[in-house]
């Protein structure tokens, strides 16, 4: 389904006056609003194909109605949203679940919605129908030859998929570990992936990334091989430059101070980029800034500042990419949200005093930091973001469209009522 710039424009006609009024005062509280604008119009975080039907839990799943079956339902997903925020300009695909089976006609419809591919993903936590080896006890740390190289086998393949399509970057998250103590020699795991992250590395073309995901735990329990952003560093660190960290928020372990994590990956040029979401307890992936806004905030703040310190280029220098699941919500009502919050706390992140918090830490003036911390956390800055997306020819108010347009209802039109998809 493809929205209609008419009503778009419809929309914004609509809502403008209210819009024009919130946004008149926050505008003069601003020192250079132009500047901050053009930053958020140009930000754009993926979206990626998993994230477009019901997931579930391990207990149920409840399906949606109206959602992409196909590759090309997926991406017409994804452009509709972008359509309707300008922020989410790329999707990322997942194989074998994302295998085109014709490039040039998926590469034709992504530049018709205008979209580009970002990093796709490899997987080596399920057994395919056909696979020869089971990834029962892990993939790249198996201790069964045959079964590692299957897995390189794998990851050489989705390059070769990206390669097709324009992505620049693949994402390894391995699900390896162990579940029990004694069932896993650590360094022998260790080795055995590093060397399969080494060959795949060896086939990496020149201008493309290697994102090393960690997670704390789960599917494994007692021990995961690529556990957290140490050991995630290790192997970035032994592969070479063009190997970096990814961080997904909901993969630490209970108030681990994941903004400190991300100032010194920075530091050390080896973050990869996000994969936002949110969580109470674990890798929950529930709407990005539905629990924690503040610690967003702060992660937001530490991007910033470490991206200028180095001059980089906030849009693209750095991956950033949802990687939810929902269980009880509309999916494209969810990653609107999502965009809105990462949008809000990037825009709060920017207003930030830096002169004076820097003039405030080096005076050991703790409550002067705080206070400047908050005060951009605490402002408004929803019709900033809006003004942004107005601009680029966006909806002022994405989710209100979403909603009056009854677009899930004209999907369930289009697509039916019982299809099923996510993960
Ligand atoms: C994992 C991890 C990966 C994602 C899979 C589907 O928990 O977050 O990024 O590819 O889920
Ligand atoms: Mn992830
Ligand atoms: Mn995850």
């Amino acid at each position: 389904m493809r929205i209609n710039k008419s009503t778009i424009d419809q929309h914004n006609e609509a809502h403008h006056q209210v819009h024009r009024q919130k946004f008149d005062f926050i505008h003069g509280q601003l020192n250079d609003a132009e500047a901050l604008i053009q930053k958020l119009i140009d930000f754009n975080v993926a979206i990626p194909s998993w994230a477009l039907g019901t997931g579930g839990t391990r207990f149920a799943r409840f399906s949606g109605a109206g959602e992409p079956a196909t590759l090309q339902d997926k991406m017409e997903d994804v452009g509709l949203i972008h359509a309707l925020n300008n922020s989410s300009g790329a999707i990322s695909l997942h194989i074998p679940w994302d295998i085109p089976s014709d490039y040039n006609a998926i590469k034709q419809l992504a530049s018709e919605l205008n979209l580009k591919f970002d990093a796709v993903n490899s997987n080596t936590f399920q057994d395919q129908k056909g696979q020869e080896h089971s990834y029962k006890f892990g993939s790249l740390q198996h201790v069964n030859k045959a079964v590692r190289q299957q897995a390189i086998q794998h990851n050489m393949e989705v390059i070769q998929h990206g390669i097709a399509l324009g992505s620049k970057a693949l994402t390894v998250w391995l699900s390896d570990g162990s579940c029990f103590p004694g069932q896993l020699n650590f360094r022998k795991a260790f080795q055995n992936t590093l060397d399969g992250l080494q060959q795949i590395y060896a086939t990496l073309p020149a201008d493309w990334r290697v994102y090393i995901e960690y997670k704390a735990f789960e599917p494994n329990f007692y021990s995961t091989t690529v556990g957290d952003w140490g050991q995630s560093l290790l192997y970035a660190n032994k592969l070479g430059p063009k190997a970096f960290t990814l961080v997904d928020l909901g993969h630490h372990l209970p108030n681990a101070n994941i903004e400190q994590i991300v100032a010194l990956l920075m530091m050390e040029e080896k973050l990869a980029g996000f994969h936002f979401n949110d969580s109470k307890y674990g890798d929950d992936d529930l709407t990005v800034g539905s629990i924690k806004p503040y610690q967003l905030f702060l992660i937001f703040n530490e991007l910033v500042e470490g991206m200028d310190a180095r001059g980089m280029n906030h849009a693209t220098d750095l991956g950033w990419m949802i990687d939810a699941s929902h269980n009880v919500k509309d999916p494209l009502e969810d990653l609107l949200q999502s965009v809105e919050a990462i949008m809000i706390s990037y825009a709060q992140a920017l207003l930030v005093d830096r002169v004076s918090l820097n003039e405030a830490q080096q005076n050991n003036d703790v409550v002067a930091a705080q206070e400047i911390l908050q005060n951009a956390f605490r402002t408004d800055v929803r019709a900033i973001v809006a003004e942004a997306r107005l601009r680029a020819g966006a909806a002022i108010n994405p989710l209100q469209f979403y909603r009056t347009q009854q677009v899930r209802n004209q999907l369930i039109n289009q697509r039916g009522n019982t299809i099923a998809s996510g993960l």
